[in-house]
């Protein structure tokens, strides 16, 4: 308060930053001597938290932990993100109303997850616009990608980097073998509208429900499939109770990792600099991690006894769905436009 008396000077400021950001849920421990300003070991100390829904072994979590370790190396250990994995701090749809309010201060999620409070990020949600990974990811890092990456300020989030996920495929407790086996089945869904419709015009109801629900859900048959990446249906079991995969590709929703704008706001052009550096660094190792991961799941899920169905012909599943992009063509009329640029 004696500060306040004289007006705040540069530590005084620097330390009240820290108070807010303590209170924000991170820590600042340390007066630095510089201001703040210079980044690098000379600055606020601060503890953040990041978290992730997946377990520590998954491809994402070992991206956001390379994250994490790059940013400590380059700030000398003034700056320490503690990673924590498999939904401890919450579903993603609760973790990413706390990181707008700066309570949690990183995550990494879903596109898909995102699209609920961001709208266009629905544009990930719609059915077969990528033809494969390259094409998803010529256009994430076109100017284009990064320009809906910083759209999210206005969701009171910083986009920092975009992660791989792959493509998404149905299963189920029933057999699919064809489109057509998906009518009348209960499919869980990512909570957001375009994926409620997607469902609809196959012909299946959808349920929107959190990802850490699904396994106890297929379990009691409260569902009868859901969707996702070949590591996501190997590390959530949920192979274990739906048997049935069919490899229709029909979504590629990468992932995110964000920070929270309110905290993004209070840190030094030299500390945003790192964090943004040190977040585009980590793609590389997720990538890798991503290849690896995906194939072992594969083989896992193969060797269970999974009965898997390869799709030769997409053309039944994209007329079957062409409802959805019919009804949103025109709002997303000018991304969708980048997204077909980059096709080759
Ligand atoms: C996985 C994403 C994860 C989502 C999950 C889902 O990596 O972030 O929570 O899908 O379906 O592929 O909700």
């Amino acid at each position: 308060m004696r500060f306040m008396k004289k007006g705040i000077g540069t530590i005084g400021a620097v330390a009240l930053l820290g108070t807010i950001l303590a209170a924000c849920g991170g820590g600042a421990d340390k007066a630095p001597d510089n201001g703040g300003a210079a980044g690098g070991d000379s600055g606020p100390k601060y503890t953040f938290r990041l978290a992730e829904t997946h377990p520590g072994d998954y491809p994402t979590t070992l991206g956001d932990k390379k994250f994490a370790e790059l940013v400590k190396e380059r700030t000398n250990g003034r700056i320490q993100i503690d990673v924590f994995p498999s939904a401890q701090l919450g579903e993603e749809k609760s973790v990413i109303e706390q990181v707008q309010l700066g309570a949690i201060e990183f995550t990494r999620v879903s596109t898909g997850a995102l699209a609920a409070f961001n709208n266009q990020f629905g544009v990930f949600s719609l059915p077969y616009i990528f033809d494969n990974d390259d094409h998803l990811w010529r256009f994430l890092d076109s100017n284009e990608g990064t320009k809906l990456l910083d759209s999210l300020e206005s969701s009171r989030m910083k986009g920092l980097a975009y992660y791989s996920s792959g493509a998404r495929h149905f299963y189920a407790t029933k057999p699919i073998k064809k489109v057509e086996d998906l009518k009348g089945l209960k499919i869980r869904v990512q909570q957001n509208k375009i994926n409620m419709d997607l469902i609809t015009a196959l012909g299946a109801s959808p349920t929107p429900m959190a990802y850490g629900e699904v396994y106890s859900s297929l379990q009691t048959g409260v569902i009868d499939g859901a969707e996702n990446n070949y590591p996501s249906y190997y590390s959530s079991k949920h192979y274990d109770v739906a048997k049935n995969l069919i490899l229709d590709q029909h979504q590629r929703v990468p992932e995110v990792l964000l920070i929270s704008k309110t905290v993004w706001d209070k840190l030094s052009q030299a500390d945003k600099d790192i964090i943004k550096q040190a977040a585009l660094d980590s793609v590389a190792t997720q990538k890798e991690e991503w290849a690896k991961y995906e194939k072992k799941s594969e083989e896992a899920v193969k060797a269970a006894g999974v009965t898997i169905t390869e799709v030769t012909d997409p053309k039944p599943w994209q007329a079957a769905v062409k409802p959805v992009i019919d009804k949103y063509r025109n709002e997303y009329k000018e991304v969708l436009e980048s997204i077909e640029k980059y096709k080759q």
